[in-house]
């Protein structure tokens, strides 16, 4: 038997995205869930699965055609023998089209010359994006009983291949707001109405995008949620920062400099594996600690749609270097909308270093499930008394916010501490 693959719904308010590279071809074997085709949007760079196993017969699309949700991609001749979970992930996926037919339907598609600059990222399959916090892989009803519950599916974690988000998913996600008492994130939120700004002179208005309307829905989670503190400290970066300038002389490229942040990454990896409860997530709705033996940081990258929060993974096992390209290359990617989802997923930890703008100190928010977050403002020098002698000394405020109901006041100077005192002298991480 032949059946289409179709556009799944990507997400609310998505009705079209751009091909990509097509992964397949024509009569290759194909698995379930084996990605078939890269999709683009106004929004990300996403990872279309097959539903089902059989052989591709044919492929309806080309790289860089704009193809309508429910638009079918290719033809494939399924197994008779396709699994229960095959089934029921076809079915899932059928509902976008529920006049799916046995033989290819027309396509509207849109043939658009290709873009080198909007062209889709080219993901290998290695690092076929597994998480998916902004485009979702959710069925229509999913959708549809998270929009009834008030609920940001954005927010909900998936448990199904994929991390794809099942009714259950849904269900226990609304349950924990609940009895949590947090506050429901989308229509569920009563926001006053403004007033009429017009009154008093000329406005001008803008839609949220997608990143906006999901860093306030988890901004606004984060601070009603956590009782969060923020401690301070500083930590004398004097020596540091002049082996790192040293080391730059040696640069072959801006791209091999070692960089403050990917300095941080490393102390906050080493930190985390020292003080665990920094690395842990607090589940309010099983009354645990869930405690993380990965350590996976997550810096916040300042770009012109909005921030974003890229996660180098195992930041334990990677030198600088390893960690400052990876970091450069995220960042790169955020700025220009071709991160994945996967590559901002599964962060244990967050770093936002505002100290390349300026500023003195500033109180980050604790970017939940995570339990604290470092914020790192602008190393200055000033007079410190070393034996007995005043010196000019370069340093750097570090500020700590961190979920109260799991860490204390007195952990949370522990740590930042330990922070601090391995940046003044890095023979520390050997011991
Ligand atoms: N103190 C003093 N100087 C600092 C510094 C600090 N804390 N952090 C960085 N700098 C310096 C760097 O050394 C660099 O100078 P040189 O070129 O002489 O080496 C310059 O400032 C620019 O650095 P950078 O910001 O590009 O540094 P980075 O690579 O370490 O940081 C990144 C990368 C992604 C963290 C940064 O580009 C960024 O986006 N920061 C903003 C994060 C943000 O928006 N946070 C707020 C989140 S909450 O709304």
């Amino acid at each position: 038997m032949q059946k289409n693959i179709i556009l799944p719904e990507i997400a609310d308010n998505v009705t079209s995205a751009l091909i990509g590279s097509i992964l397949v071809s024509v009569g290759d074997q194909v698995s379930f869930d084996q990605s078939i085709v890269e999709v683009e949007t106004d929004k990300a760079t996403s990872v279309i699965p097959s539903p089902y196993a059989g052989r591709v017969v044919e492929i309806l699309v080309e790289r860089g055609d704009e193809l309508p949700i429910g638009g079918a991609i290719a033809v494939i001749a399924i197994e008779t023998s396709v699994g229960e979970i095959e089934e029921e992930q076809a079915q899932e996926v059928a509902e976008v089209e529920p006049q799916i037919e046995d033989k290819p339907i027309d396509v509207d598609v849109v043939k658009r010359a290709p873009v080198e600059a909007s062209a889709p990222v080219a993901v290998p399959s290695s690092e076929v994006p597994k998480g998916n916090k902004v485009l979702v892989p959710a069925s229509p009803s999913v959708r549809r009983l998270a929009r009834e519950l008030g609920v940001a599916i954005e927010l909900v974690e998936g448990t199904g291949p994929r991390q794809r988000i099942s009714t259950d998913d849904v269900k226990k996600y609304a349950k924990s707001l609940i009895q949590t008492g947090a506050p429901q994130s989308g229509p569920m939120v009563q926001h006053q109405p403004l007033p009429d700004f017009g009154a008093w002179g000329e406005v001008r208005t803008e839609a949220f995008n997608r990143i906006r309307e999901i860093t306030a829905q988890s901004m606004t989670q984060s601070w009603q949620t956590i009782p969060q503190v923020t401690h301070f400290d500083q930590a004398d970066i004097t020596d540091f920062e002049a082996f790192r300038k040293k080391d730059a002389l040696k640069a072959k490229s801006p791209a091999d400099k070692l960089t403050v942040t990917a300095v941080l990454v490393k102390v906050i990896a080493l930190a985390l594996q020292r003080f665990e409860k920094f690395n842990a997530s607090i589940d309010m709705v099983n009354k645990q600690v869930v405690y993380k033996s990965y350590y996976h940081v997550g810096i916040a990258v300042d770009t012109p749609h909005g921030l974003l929060v890229p996660v180098v993974k195992d930041a334990d096992q990677k030198n600088i270097r390893t960690i400052g390209a990876e970091m450069n290359e995220l960042a790169l990617k955020a700025r220009e909308k071709k991160i994945t989802p996967a590559e901002m997923s599964g962060g244990n930890f967050t770093i936002s270093n505002l100290g390349g703008l300026g500023g003195t100190n500033f109180t980050p928010i604790v970017y939940a499930p995570q339990v604290a977050i470092l914020g790192v403002s602008r190393a200055r020098i000033k007079p410190v008394l070393v034996d007995g002698e005043w010196q000019p000394r370069l340093i750097m405020p570090l500020s700590l916010s961190y979920d109260h109901r799991l860490i204390d006041g007195a952990e949370s100077a522990r740590f930042l501490r330990w922070i601090c005192e391995a940046l003044e002298n890095p023979l520390k991480l050997l011991l």
